[in-house]
């Protein structure tokens, strides 16, 4: 069987804190790609720049890493329904793993703010979707609230499972590039996935795998900011929906990921996240969701300050897909051209 298909718990099963006789589900998440920039590494300097490309997962980001350990585990516990609240990703791929294996899904998401592919997504998949007047933190609140008087599952990150699943990736990262990279970039939200990044990191240099450790580069929206400022945000905003969240559940675990690995959590505009977006689709050929282009946006940003030296080995996550949200990206793109069904009509119209 091919290593994709294996999917994660089976592939890592014996480095994975989950019980043995957990179920080896799977839905062929894992394995995803690690993309040599051609382009925008080359422009900053660096000595290599990599693209883990979490979109490739199942429902399309790096959530089913987590998601599939977290529902092996409730499976496991005799579960018979999940939870999560969710700015998307999450909710898409609860929905997903519930649905193949036979768990009611309930998605508690914020109201109009949250890309119409991943709400498509959810719904699709058979869950439950409940929207909510507040951002991501409030439902975030009302779920473990709930989960305090029912018996249903909670599978956000705060759920233990979720994080080993997700350390995966770091794993994978240090098997295809033969060690860890030097400075690991990724966009930061609830702050689960840098948590997870760096608990793979360092088991993998405790265990002679990778002979250094990555700093980690944390990017936030400058309107959801909290790890920068030091202080939770009331009323997050940006237009990457992902990490429009102000009081991150994994607070402390970003915070050990930076100061052990003497790295950085900085704040990029709007601006910067959609331009980064543009030249990583336009340049490398890769299409990926906002929020993970708050990745690449943060290097830049430390390479422009002297925080990361040229001649430096990264790796950027793209953590998610960027046909989960056409509409982030569209008032950006030039016309499409209008001719009649004429090959003189096109010849002109190409001419330009
Ligand atoms: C594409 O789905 O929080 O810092 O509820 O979807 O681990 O939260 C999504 C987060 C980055 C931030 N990139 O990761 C959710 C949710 C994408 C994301 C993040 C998210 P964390």
């Amino acid at each position: 069987m091919a290593i994709r298909a294996e999917g994660v718990i089976a592939r890592w099963s014996d480095r994975l804190a989950l019980e043995p006789s957990a179920p080896h589900i799977t839905l062929g998440e894992g394995n995803t790609p690690c993309v040599e920039s051609l382009t925008i590494g080359p422009s900053l300097g660096l000595a290599s720049l990599h693209f883990k490309l979490e979109g490739l997962n199942p429902t399309g980001s790096f959530k089913d890493r987590g998601m599939v350990v977290a529902v092996a585990a409730a499976l496991q516990a005799g579960s018979s329904a999940i939870i999560c609240a969710s700015t998307g990703n999450t909710s898409a791929s609860a929905a997903a793993y519930g649905g193949r294996f036979g768990l009611r899904t309930i998605v508690v998401v914020p109201r109009g703010h949250i890309a119409s592919g991943k709400l498509i997504q959810a719904r699709v998949h058979g869950a439950t979707v409940v929207s909510i007047d507040g951002a991501f933190d409030l439902a975030l609140r009302v779920v473990r609230e709930l989960c305090a008087h029912h018996p249903v599952t909670l599978v956000n990150s705060v759920n233990p499972y979720r994080i080993e699943g997700q350390k995966t990736a770091a794993f994978e990262i240090v098997d295809e590039l033969g060690d860890a990279p030097e400075v690991l970039a990724l966009p930061v939200g609830n702050a689960g996935n840098i948590t997870a990044y760096w608990r793979g990191f360092r088991e993998e240099h405790r265990d002679g795998r990778a002979t250094r450790l990555p700093r980690m580069l944390g990017g936030q929206a400058s309107g959801a900011a909290p790890l920068v400022l030091g202080h939770p945000v009331d009323n997050p905003q940006t237009v990457a929906t992902a990490i429009r969240i102000g009081n991150p559940a994994s607070w402390q675990g970003a915070i050990d990921a930076r100061d052990q690995s003497e790295g950085l959590i900085e704040s990029v505009d709007d601006a910067a996240i959609l331009d980064a977006q543009r030249r990583i689709a336009r340049f490398e050929g890769i299409f990926c969701e906002p929020a993970s282009a708050a990745s690449l946006a943060v290097l830049e940003r430390a390479v422009a300050d002297g925080a990361v030296a040229p001649g430096t080995h990264a790796v950027c996550v793209l953590t998610g897909n960027g046909l989960k949200d056409p509409g982030a990206v569209e008032a950006s793109l030039s016309p499409i051209l209008e001719i009649p069904a004429d090959a003189d009509a096109l010849a002109r119209a190409i001419e330009a």
